[in-house]
């Protein structure tokens, strides 16, 4: 497969992957209050750039703080009907996601779709720091929330 123009991903990686090759974006923390769990985090991560953004279409508010060469975020609801509210009165606070970036999210989506995976959104959405998302559910991928994200072009 032609690979495709280097990943664009804001963590600066400049990988030559073809259309299905990944690297980890972020890793998304279920949190109840935003603040409070960015003071805890604060003390672990020292002087990170946090970056903080409301995201309506998934109706919560994200904090990314970068760790390495990837990020966690951490995700507060805005809403009783935001799937982190669902997912925090299930199971509480904890790791919800995993996103992968990955260079041309549409390729991405019909090849897994083709492949069985089940396909949240078929057609892409606007996520956080302006990219296209889409997950894949976690009853597709062995109990883990993947999460597909593409800067948007
Ligand atoms: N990780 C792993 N398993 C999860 C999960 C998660 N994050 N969320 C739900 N599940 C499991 C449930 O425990 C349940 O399993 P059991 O049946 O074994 O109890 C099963 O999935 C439920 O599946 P469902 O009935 O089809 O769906 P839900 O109503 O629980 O919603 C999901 C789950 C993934 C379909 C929904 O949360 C979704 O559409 N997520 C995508 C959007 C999203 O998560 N947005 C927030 C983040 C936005 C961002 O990052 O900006």
């Amino acid at each position: 497969m032609k690979p495709c123009d280097p990943c664009t991903g804001s963590i600066g990686l400049q990988p030559t992957f073809d259309v299905i090759q990944m690297n980890v974006d972020h890793i998304g923390i279920a949190v109840r209050n935003l603040q409070e769990a960015l003071s805890l985090y604060g003390k672990i991560l020292e002087n990170a750039n946090i970056e903080v953004e409301e995201v309506p279409t998934e109706k919560v508010r994200v904090a990314m703080i970068p760790v390495g060469e990837t990020r966690i975020e951490l995700l507060e609801p805005l809403s009783e009907e935001s799937a982190i509210a669902k997912f925090i009165n299930e199971k509480g606070e904890g790791v919800h996601h995993i996103a992968l970036a990955v260079c041309d999210i549409r390729g991405s989506i019909q090849k897994l779709s083709q492949q069985g995976f089940r396909v949240l959104y078929p057609q892409p959405r606007p996520g956080s720091h302006g990219k296209m998302i889409t997950f894949l559910h976690p009853k597709s991928t062995k109990g883990v929330l993947l999460e597909l994200c593409q800067l948007q072009k």
